[in-house]
Parts: C-alpha cells; structure tokens; sequence
C-alpha cells in the first residue's frame, strides 16, 4: 500500500495517514458488530446493561468503586472538579500546561465558579512538589483567600510529550493532598498508554487519586467517550452533574459496546503504538533541521522542532505532508505534534519519515509531485 502510494504525484494520494491525534480512530469491523448488536436500556434510568458492565468494568480496572459514562474526556474532568467543588470560589491547583487548564474553555470557571491555580509543569508533567504546597491557600486568611480542595494532574501529560508520571510521585502529590485535606483528581485521559509503558497496573498508578478521568476514544481507539471513575458518593454527585450538563444520555450502550471490544482488542496494541512512535521520534530526529528528544518519547506522542537554520516552516511543512496525504498538527510555526495510534503502521510511520525528509531535503518526488 504505502510502495503503491510512493509512487503516485501527490495530487494523486488516496490514503491517508492522520497522526493529527489518536481521536481519530474509526470504529474497528468488531466495534461496529458490537454497536449493532448491543443490548441497551435507557441509561439516564440506570437501566443501560451495557453501560452498566463498562462502568463496572472500568471501576474494576481502576480500583475504585463506581463509574459513570460521560460523552467525552473535557466533561468527564469538568464534572470531576465540579463534583470536589460544590462551593463557587473553590480554587483547584494544576499545571500550567495541563488540558483542563488550556484547552476546555475555561469551563470549570465559567460554569462551575472555580478557580484555578496554576503551577509550572516541568518538561515530564510533573509540577514540583513544593510548589504545589506552597500554592495551597492559608485558610485562616479565607476572608480573601479563595479555598483550596482540589489538586489535578495529568497522565499521561499530552502537552508535555505524553510523558508517564512516575508513581510515587502521584502517592506523593496524594499524601500531600490528604495533609490538607484535599482531593486528587487525575486526568487519565491516556492512562492506559502510561500504564502498558511503565508496566504498572492502572489500579496501582491512580491507587492516591479520588477520582479518574479516563478517555475510550483516545489510545483505546473506541469512538466516542470517557468514564470518569471515584467512590461510590463521588459516582451518585456526578450523575446528577452529567444530567445537568446534558450529558445523560439513553440507549448509550451503543456506544459503551464499542468502547467494551476497544479494552479487549486494543490495550494490547499500545505497546506497538509506543514503538512505532519511538521509531517515528529517532527517525525524525536523524532528519537534518529537525529536533527530537527522543529520551522524552515514552508513549505514543512525539514533538518536533524545526531549526531555524531550515528553510521550512512548520504552516509548510504541514501543507507538504497534506498533500501526500498525511496529517499532523501544528503547535507553533516551528514546532509539529504527531500522535501514532492502532490505525497507523509500522510502513505509515515509514511513509511520514520518507516525505518529511523529502521537504526538508528539497528532494523533488517521484513521477513529478511538488
Ligand atoms: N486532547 C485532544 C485535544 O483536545 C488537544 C488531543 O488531540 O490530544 N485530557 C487530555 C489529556 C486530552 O488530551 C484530551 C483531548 C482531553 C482530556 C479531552 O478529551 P475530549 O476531546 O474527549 O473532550
């Protein structure tokens, strides 16, 4: 496929390879019979069996009570931090590079009256211990003060690479959490792909968190939703935050179907993921004018930059790629995101590296193209 398509012009690509993110994974043959034939219930009643078994499921796996099925990754952090806030004015610490804070319109403050208190992620996620307890509010000065009840973190940490936290650090932003009588919550959007890299199971990596926020349509590949996992009180709050964010939904086992065969068939191909994407960072890296920290690469998320030495520009190089039929993301004008996921060969991954050395090379394409 990848020889057939090398030759073509490239105004000639029939396929394509999207490394925008791994939320654009298709539904899987299995998923799609799954969907069809799911058994479903109205799930706002409580009644959705397949929901049901996912939530359960997932509540297994992550050593916590309860779950709940929420439409996606951004509502299920909201209704978590929402949940550990019941009072407007309530301030959450998290990274200054974290998702919540950049890239889920602010929703926690402007729905929920929360505010945020951000730290300095550094390069692996993580935010210094020291700086979190420093930023805890002093609650005998809460005549000015807003108060603290929530620390959040990330893992993996997307913007930084989707970089695996390590665990003790999470049992000790944890144990800092409880000193202060405060909860964690952990954003667990790709906890699986953090999990298979470090080989610890899920349960043991989020063992200090209260609740888990933790995507299917990420790493798992499924097509739609998150589920947010915590104590059974934590699970009762945040259904009736789901109803009232329009988030319950009814016969949801359609979707939860999908999500039920991802867990099965695709946990085990993140492993693969994380090779390929290692390969893809060591690859690009040997390109002349690129950048890779190829040492940082531990999932399935690699950034790169181009030198300024290059004579392409990140919009550029882009635009080179789309028309071969590759898709990336751009973070900056030199800075590139590429997300491999189980829809992405070990030849896609050759294919990228082959046109991304051609427009940094000024190499002129076979048969013509541009
Ligand atoms: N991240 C998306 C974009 O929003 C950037 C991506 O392509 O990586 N937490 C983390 C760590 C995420 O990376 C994302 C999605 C979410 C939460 C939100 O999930 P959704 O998109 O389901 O709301």
């Amino acid at each position: 496929m990848v020889a057939e398509r090398q030759n073509f012009s490239a105004k000639m690509v029939t396929k394509t390879v999207d490394l925008r993110s791994d939320t654009v994974t298709k539904p899987t043959e299995a998923m799609r019979a799954a969907m069809a034939n799911a058994d479903v219930d109205d799930d706002v009643l409580g009644n959705d069996p397949t929901a049901l078994r996912l939530e359960t499921e997932m509540a297994r796996i992550a050593g916590k009570e309860a779950g709940l099925f929420v439409p996606s990754g951004t509502m299920g952090n909201l209704i978590s931090v929402l949940v550990h806030c019941e009072v407007r004015g309530s301030e959450i610490i998290l990274g200054d590079n974290s998702h919540i804070h950049i890239y889920e319109n602010g929703g926690i403050s402007t729905i929920g009256g929360v505010h945020p208190r951000t730290v300095k992620n550094n390069k692996d996620g993580t935010m210094d211990i020291g700086l979190i307890e420093a930023a805890i509010r002093d609650p005998r000065f809460e005549i000015c003060y807003p108060t603290t009840r929530l620390i959040c973190l990330e893992n993996t940490h997307a913007n930084c690479g989707g970089k695996c936290l390590p665990v003790e650090y999470i049992d000790k932003v944890g144990d800092l959490a409880k000193k202060h009588g405060l909860k964690l919550h952990i954003d667990g959007a790709r906890i699986f792909n953090a999990s298979i890299a470090i080989g610890v199971p899920v349960h043991r990596i989020v063992q200090a968190a209260d609740s888990v926020s933790i995507c299917l349509s990420k790493g798992l590949g499924a097509p739609v939703g998150s589920v947010i996992v915590g104590s059974k009180r934590f699970i009762a709050r945040a259904k009736i935050l789901r109803k009232t964010l329009g988030g319950g939904m009814r016969q949801v086992g359609i979707l939860c179907a999908a999500a039920l065969v991802a867990l099965q068939e695709n946990v085990p191909k993140l492993e693969g993921d994380h090779k390929k994407t290692k390969t893809l960072a060591e690859g690009l890296n040997s390109i002349k004018g690129l950048q890779v920290d190829v040492d940082s690469v531990e999932t399935n998320i690699v950034y790169f930059d181009i030198l300024e030495s290059s004579n392409i520009t990140a919009p550029k190089l882009c635009k080179h790629l789309e028309d071969r039929g590759i898709l990336v993301m751009p973070d900056s004008s030199t800075r590139i995101r590429l997300v491999i996921h189980h829809q992405i060969s070990g030849s896609d991954v050759q294919y990228t590296l082959s046109c991304i050395q051609q427009a940094m090379t000024g190499v002129p394409e076979e048969n013509g193209g541009n």
